[in-house]
């Protein structure tokens, strides 16, 4: 039996261009900054997002940790949406790791942080107050529906984070995706935020690997937080050299797994006892809801045994993400299996 994995784009495996540039890549010690072909990514990865600099991580919860630790210092605040992924699921790192402060406001069903809450939540000048740092924002917003932020909202926050002197990252783990769906180059979002991190490993299938993209200055100090935290990589080039084929290959065919996501939404929005709007499902991540008894564990244990994997999100959520290893007619057969899952 073909399983077809719904359950995140994370299960994408490299390609064979992929391998092959893994096997050939030359390397050297980049902790000493002598790794050519994590050099070479990193360049790529600044020139594509327009900024000065970039810097090659583990992982997107180690871009998202390692821009907090170079933006704030302890008992710094930041604010931060209820339902992104730096606060509900990188194990609070910033708190545990940085003494750094969530300061949760809603996030609106767009992903967005509306304005008013933002300003609102801004510290004064008080001597019994933690000193309010950052806005993080999230692009795509992977909890509400992939929702792709515009560049518009993008600059709105930057002109409010700078007239208060705060920065802005954004955790662009899905950033392309966000490009794509809206029909903009990633730099039209970049502009607006003074660092972001996106993933190489998510829907650009390469099997490892972040990149934090911001000033020469703030790179620099990026780089001494990441050896701080052990990510010092050594022959990074191995693994660098896939990310650099997921950057020049892996992009525009994105839109494959949007158009995938978008059918895959009207076909379970027609399932009785599924609810869910197809409308806001914009880029690769579809969320849906069991109305009845059914948990989605249940679903979920069902589906499985017809060989098709999807995520349990809470009692009754459940999430589905396509990517480049799920095929149109793997949609079909996917309603097909939850269709019959359901009855
Ligand atoms: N998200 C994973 C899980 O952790 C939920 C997924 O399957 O979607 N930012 C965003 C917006 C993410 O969705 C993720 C991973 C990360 C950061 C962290 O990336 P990794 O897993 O590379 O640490």
């Amino acid at each position: 039996m073909n399983t077809i994995d719904l359950r995140s784009d994370t299960v994408t495996l490299p390609t064979p261009q992929m391998r092959a540039a893994m096997a050939n890549a030359q390397v050297g010690d980049d902790v000493m900054g002598e790794d050519p072909t994590v050099n070479r990514l990193e360049e790529i990865a600044a020139s594509r997002i327009k900024k000065d600099a970039a810097l090659f991580v583990a992982s997107g919860t180690m871009a998202n940790l390692v821009a907090l630790l170079t933006h704030c210092a302890r008992g710094d605040e930041i604010i931060v949406g209820d339902k992104a992924h730096s606060f509900i699921n990188e194990v609070g790192g910033m708190a545990a790791l940085g003494g750094i402060i969530p300061r949760t406001i809603p996030n609106q069903p767009d992903g967005t942080l509306a304005l008013g809450d933002i300003t609102n939540a801004i510290r004064g000048d008080n001597v019994h107050w933690p000193p309010t740092k950052l806005i993080a924002l999230e692009n795509t917003h992977n909890a509400c529906n992939g929702s792709p932020l515009t560049p518009e909202y993008h600059k709105a926050v930057s002109d409010l984070a700078h007239a208060r002197n705060l920065r802005v990252h954004t955790d662009g783990a899905r950033i392309f995706n966000a490009a794509v769906a809206l029909g903009v180059p990633a730099s039209e979002f970049t502009q607006y935020t003074d660092s972001i991190s996106f993933c190489l490993s998510k829907g650009l299938s390469a099997p490892v690997g972040s990149l934090l993209c911001g000033t020469r200055e703030f790179i620099a100090e990026a780089r001494r937080q990441r050896k701080m935290v052990g990510g010092g990589m050594r022959q990074a080039g191995i693994i660098a050299a896939a990310g650099i084929v997921a950057l020049e290959t892996m992009v525009e065919r994105l839109a494959d797994d949007h158009a995938n996501a978008r059918r895959l939404a009207e076909g379970l929005a027609a399932i009785p006892g599924i609810a869910l709007d197809p409308a806001r499902m914009k880029t690769n991540i579809v969320f849906f809801d069991l109305t009845g008894a059914l948990t989605a564990r249940q679903l979920a244990e069902r589906a499985a045994r017809d060989g098709v994997l999807i995520g349990v999100n809470g009692e009754r959520r459940i999430r589905a993400v396509t990517h480049c290893g799920i095929a149109r007619e793997d949609i079909e057969t996917a309603l097909r299996v939850i269709n019959r899952a359901m009855k």
